[in-house]
């Protein structure tokens, strides 16, 4: 038996494709996963049977509230983000980072971009040039920022230099002044 858990933002599609690996079913109103928490089927990988059991978030990645027990003995995980939605990529590398503390340091990590019917919604395309523009002036600024930086950086290391750093002290000649005796010795 392998487990396998599916994680991702809440309404990126996790449920329905448990429903649709395991039961071939799809359902397109959302209702969040309340009751079902795993379900299993039986592959076949090089001749021989594969018994998968696949856990499904109960509706916790909500509340952020996944515990560790989720994630023990799991193999897999199927880490699902929605195409459509920018915030569900953004978010993958908390979940990331969620493996990393809680889960096996060998766990196979799928990403899976969900929801690819909804092709029109998706963020770039240079057929009909949605967000190219935005896409090369974003990299280009954040290069230019990244780079002025270090210049500036680099300009303030070395005016830090000795040799920059002379300031002219005047000093004025001392006065003539007859000497005071002081603290002779009696
Ligand atoms: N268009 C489309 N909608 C989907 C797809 N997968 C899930 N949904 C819809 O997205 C919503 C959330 O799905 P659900 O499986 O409950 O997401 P979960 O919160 O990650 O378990 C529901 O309305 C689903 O019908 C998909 O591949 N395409
Ligand atoms: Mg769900």
């Amino acid at each position: 038996m392998h487990t396998v858990v599916l994680i991702g933002d809440s309404g990126v599609g996790k449920s329905n494709l448990l429903s649709r690996f395991t039961r071939n079913e799809f359902n397109l109103e959302s209702k969040s996963t309340i009751g079902v928490e795993f379900a299993t089927r039986s592959i076949q990988v090089d001749g021989k049977t594969v018994k998968a059991q696949i856990w499904d978030t109960a509706g916790q990645e909500r509340y952020r509230a996944i515990t560790s027990a989720y994630y023990r003995g799991a193999v897999g995980a199927l880490l699902v983000y929605d195409i459509a939605k920018h915030l569900t990529y953004e978010n993958v590398e908390r979940w990331l980072k969620e493996l990393r503390d809680h889960a096996d340091s060998n766990i196979v990590i799928m990403l899976v971009g969900n929801k690819s019917d909804l092709r029109h919604l998706r963020a770039t395309s240079a057929l009909d040039s949605t967000n190219v523009e935005t896409a090369f002036q974003t990299i280009l600024t954040e290069i230019y920022r990244i780079v002025s930086q270090k210049q500036m950086s680099e300009r303030q290391e070395s005016d830090m230099s000795p040799s920059n750093n002379v300031v002219n002290i005047q000093v004025q000649p001392t006065e003539n002044k007859p000497k005071m005796q002081c603290c002779q010795n009696i």
